[in-house]
């Protein structure tokens, strides 16, 4: 079979500059070269049919109509939204504990019925602690070096974590994915650990997974394994954790390899696994950061909104292959930046437009879900070998991290309260098509940097979500419908603003049950409506009848 799935591997030979492997393979990921900036901006200008430019005025506006193709096709399941969260976060019994009742709140509000994903690279460093004697792994070499971007220390998880998680997701009615440690865990353990879990949480856990971005093991920053580490290796150890598993929680699931970036590894994974363990694989996995590290100073708020030709090109191919496997594909772990995040940008409003497009866009190519990884600074700087770039960047980045890592969609702590950052508002808006069939929408000219989305809903209406990145250019569309339409605004003082933000007029409040407290009405005229999408705005329509 020719090799039409290359992902990074290639690319990365094209590389010259001397970073590590794993940052190497991160840079490419999140790189998105400047000529695509620069047609994107060029097409800001092509497209901004207002501009006057004889008069000089500076009005920018793009006058576009919209279609939406008639058949509906690809669904977007109901627990399409998730978080990605640290194991290590367990290490606090009573963060996911149903008394923690402003986390509870938030994840309500995002979705009646989301995924939590426990995992990272912490989740290579817990170990499963049931008697007050037990001790924990010994700790590998590399763990003591300082260019190790891989925890220093073990973490212990107890059962009380688990009796609590448990309750937490009864009463958020969220599911988990559970993963297992494979980078320094045994069979034994993981089995005991995961007979534990799967008996504590019965539905609610969706499948376990064995081991976080395992192609990195080999790597100078992460060594959690030796040089010659590869695939088939990975695969037999996965395989006797696995098997060790099943022994223990019969009815046991899979998800996996979750892996950092390697096409490669999802392709083989695919095809071996389940090969080897008829019926027990449900899903592909891997994660996705835009860019990173925040210290590089191509991670930008313009590098984020820009279009992501790898996205485009990449995960339609891994989705594809996880389906001729009769595997759904999840994109369990990532944000914008990786590292922790960066101040300015992931913390700031242009995360939730990114946000609510990488999604829908996403889902569009038939992606079963995605989870944005966050947590607390300290949770996530222990998961980083006691680093967090971003802290150090601007003069209120330390402030910022004392409330949750620079990327987290929720922030804070049982002590100081917790918040919804920008980027949870962006999954929100982006939430309002689950459990509908995709539409696929076309705009008649490109406009500078603007999406729309739309999904069939089960009750027979027509829902769409339209996302204009640009900072300067606003939006006039039409929209064939004979339907009149309310509207949800996702809205905020600045792309650069990291408070401020509503959506439907409304800000997003732990303890509160949000509401739209400003919807518009658009009425339908001649068989279409319009609709101004200001710069640096996202909108969800929600038509009173099928279009
Ligand atoms: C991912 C790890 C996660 C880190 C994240 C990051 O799985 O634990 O927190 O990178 O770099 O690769 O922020």
């Amino acid at each position: 079979m020719p090799n039409v799935y290359q992902f990074l591997n290639e690319e990365r030979k094209g590389s010259s500059m001397k970073i590590s492997r794993r940052d190497a393979v991160k840079l490419i990921a999140g790189s998105i070269p400047a000529y695509f900036v620069i047609c994107a901006l060029s097409l800001a200008a092509n497209a901004s049919a207002g501009v006057d430019a004889a008069a000089g005025t500076q009005e920018n506006v793009a006058k576009i109509s919209l279609t939406l193709e008639k058949a509906a096709s690809i669904p977007v399941p109901r627990d399409y939204l998730g978080f990605s969260c640290e194991t290590a976060q367990l290490a606090d019994p009573t963060f996911f504990d149903p008394e923690n009742s402003e986390l509870v709140s938030l994840f309500k509000t995002l979705t009646p019925e989301g995924i939590l994903r426990l995992g990272g690279n912490s989740s290579e460093f817990c170990w499963w602690k049931t008697a007050a004697n037990d001790r924990p792994p010994e700790l590998p070499e590399s763990a003591h070096r300082e260019d190790n971007w891989m925890p220093r220390s073990f973490t212990a998880i107890e059962p009380i974590a688990v009796d609590n998680l448990a309750g937490f997701l009864e009463a958020t009615g969220w599911k988990v994915i559970y993963n297992l440690n494979l980078g320094t865990g045994t069979p034994e353990r993981d089995a005991e650990e995961a007979a534990y879990v799967a008996k504590k949480l019965g539905k609610r856990l969706l499948y376990f997974q064995i081991g976080n971005e395992p192609e990195y093991y080999r790597n100078d920053n992460n060594r959690l394994r030796s040089r010659d580490w590869n695939f088939d290796k990975y695969l037999d150890q996965w395989m006797a954790i696995a098997l060790a598993v099943i022994a223990r929680v019969p009815e046991a699931v899979f998800g996996g390899p979750d892996v950092g970036s390697s096409g490669q590894w999802v392709i083989r994974f695919a095809r071996q696994a389940p090969q080897q363990l008829p019926g027990r694989i449900v899903a592909c996995s891997g994660h996705y950061y835009v860019m990173g590290p925040p210290d590089d100073p191509r991670s930008t708020v313009e590098r984020l909104l820009a279009p992501d030709p790898r996205v485009d090109r990449d995960v339609p191919r891994v989705i594809n292959i996880a389906r001729e496997n009769n595997l759904v594909y999840r994109m369990t772990e990532g944000n914008s930046c990786y590292r922790g995040g960066k101040p300015g940008v992931s913390d700031a409003f242009c995360s939730a437009l990114w946000g609510a497009d990488y999604l829908l866009k996403l889902a569009s190519f038939g992606c079963a879900g995605v989870n944005l990884h966050g947590g607390g600074a300290k949770v996530i700087r222990s998961a980083l070998g006691g680093h967090l770039p971003g802290e150090h960047l601007t003069p209120d980045a330390a402030a910022i991290a004392a409330e949750g890592s620079f990327y987290t969609p929720i922030a804070g702590s049982r002590e100081m309260g917790f918040k919804a950052r920008p980027i949870f508002y962006g999954m929100k808006l982006a939430g309002v098509l689950a459990g509908g069939r995709m539409r696929p929408a076309h705009f008649d000219k490109s406009p500078a940097n603007a999406s729309a989305f739309a999904a069939d809903m089960p009750d027979g209406s027509t829902r769409m979500v339209l996302i204009n990145k640009d900072a300067k250019q606003k939006l006039e569309i039409s929209i064939p419908s004979a339907h009149d339409a309310q509207v949800w605004r996702l809205q905020a003082p600045a792309l650069t603003a990291i408070s401020g933000v509503t959506l439907a007029g409304t800000e997003i409040k732990p303890g509160e049950t949000w509401q739209p407290s400003h919807e518009e009405n658009l009425v339908s005229k001649d068989s279409r409506v319009q609709i101004d999408v200001e710069p640096a705005s996202g909108a969800a329509l929600f038509f009173n009848g099928n279009l």
